[in-house]
Order: structure tokens, then sequence, then C-alpha cells
């Protein structure tokens, strides 16, 4: 989450992600503060300025620059602010992605995206229905399927390598799975993950043209009809 606050003549524009979240009108210079929530991961951001007539710039007299930014929630007072210039490097608005999630659980609801920032993460327990983007999983990374009858979980995979993964039971009744075929994961399933903690007699195997990661018991050829 970040807030920018903004006092300026004459106004500006926040863009990010395509949504403008802070449109200042023109000789609107009173004081603007707006806050972003954004999830981990790079966003586009787009600012705009603009002038009528007469001076430019910060305006009032009062916050020496025309745009600040702080990480976090709403703070009224200035000086909690930081100027949003780049210190001369490219460096404006990048943070650094730590690359280690191997302490770490994550539990994705239907149609929540982890962002894997481009880089190699370590991610110590993956489950749920969400989606997992942009990036590769480095060793020791782990999914767990939760398995419930004849349904599982199917995390969808856009853009990730998962020669890394490892898939295993997110508990001790998804280690006894009763259906012969559960699909536990789609979207893009370029590799095959290791599998550990299920009756030897399941394997995984890629299906629907790359589209679908199966955890199956059958033997023998398997045909998939479409
Ligand atoms: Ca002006």
């Amino acid at each position: 989450m970040w807030t920018f606050i903004q006092n300026l003549d004459d106004s500006c524009l926040i863009v990010i992600d395509g949504q403008t979240v802070l449109s200042g009108r023109l000789g609107d210079m009173a004081t603007r503060i707006v806050t972003v929530p954004v999830t981990p991961g790079p966003h586009s951001i787009e600012l705009r300025f603009t002038e009528n007539t007469g001076g430019d710039g910060p305006w009032s007299g009062v916050i020496p620059w025309a745009i600040g930014i702080k990480e976090g929630a709403v703070s009224t007072t200035w000086q909690d602010y930081a100027m949003l210039a780049d210190p001369g490097d490219g460096s404006l608005l990048t943070t650094g992605l730590p690359a280690d999630y191997s302490d770490d659980s994550f539990d994705l609801a239907s149609g929540a995206t982890l962002d894997l920032g481009g880089g190699e993460c370590a991610i110590g327990t993956l489950t749920g229905d969400g989606t997992v983007a942009n990036g590769t999983f480095a060793p020791g990374s782990v999914y767990r399927v939760k398995i419930d009858g004849a349904t599982s979980t199917c995390v969808t995979f856009n853009g990730v390598d998962l020669a890394n993964l490892t898939v295993m039971p997110a508990d001790a009744a998804s280690a006894e799975p009763t259906a012969t075929t559960y699909v536990i994961a789609s979207g893009s399933i370029n590799t095959k993950p290791a599998l550990s903690g299920f009756p030897s007699k399941y394997k995984l195997i890629i299906g629907g043209n790359g589209t679908q990661l199966m955890l199956t018991s059958q033997g023998g050829a398997v045909l998939l009809l479409k």
C-alpha cells in the first residue's frame, strides 16, 4: 500500500495499472492525499502535469515539493512523505522483491494472484485455487494439494517455471485419494514437478496440450478425450 500527497500549481494526474487514482482539476491546487493498495510485483505508473498560466511547481509554500509518497496508510503530516523524485539511477518507485519465501505459506483464494516478480522465489507452502504468475520456483518450493473426495484444489500457473516444484498432499486425508484422476493445476504447465507423499500408484502427467497437470493412478496409456 502506497500513499501519495499532491500540492502543486496547476494540477496533476496519477494513473496506476490503468486506473486514475488522483486527478487534480486545472487550478485546483489544494492538498490531495490518496492511498493506493497494490499487490507485490511490478505495476505501471503514469504521471502527468499541467500548467495554465502564471507560476508552476510546488504551491502554497507549505510543502516544498509537488508530489510526495510514503509506504503505508494516510498521514496528514507532509513530513511523513518523501519527495517523488528519482535519485538519478532509475530506481524511483522500484523496490527489490525478497526471493526467499521458504518460511511462508500462501493460501491463494480463487481470483487471487501471487506475482513472483520475474525472479526465482522459494515458496514454503502453496495451496488454494488462485494463480501464480511470472517467475521460477526455487528448489524446495512445495505445492500442497488439498483433496476432498473426488475434488482437489487447482492452482493456475501463468508464465512460471515448475521445474523445482514438489507436489505434496495438504493433509492426511489428501494423502489417501479416492478418485482415479484429479486436475491439480492448470494454465501453462511447462514441466512436470516432483511428486511426494501420495500412494505410489499415483503419478503426475501433463494433459490438455500442456494446460493441465493431473494426479492420476491410471496405468498404461492414458487417452485424453476433448
Ligand atoms: Ca500555474
